[in-house]
């Protein structure tokens, strides 16, 4: 099952957009289900957009994007660019996704 969201920033703010975004859905969903992807990655050299998420709360059980058991695709390394893997990083520079466990 998928379910999308799509976040349009003002144009004006389009590097300050901060939101709160909250599903309800009558399918009870386990963690390991649950990505958020970045799909509209842009740097045209003077605006450079990237996402950024704080945690996901499922369930009242919340999960730190940072934490050692997200797995990110998309998240910039200095030296490695964006490569997979557990980053402790609560950013998408490129397209990819955040899956939480
Ligand atoms: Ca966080
Ligand atoms: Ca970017």
């Amino acid at each position: 099952m998928w379910v999308c969201v799509w976040i349009t920033p003002y144009k004006e703010n389009l590097n300050k957009v901060a939101t709160d975004i909250h599903l309800k859905h009558g399918v009870k969903l386990k963690n390991p289900q649950i990505s958020i992807r970045f799909t509209n990655d842009e740097d045209d050299g003077k605006e450079d957009r990237n996402l950024v998420v704080d945690k996901m709360v499922l369930d009242g059980v919340t999960y730190q994007t940072e934490d050692d058991d997200t797995y990110s695709t998309g998240t910039y390394t200095r030296g490695e660019g964006c490569t997979d893997g557990r980053k402790k990083s609560e950013i998408l520079s490129c397209e990819g996704y955040f899956r939480y466990y």
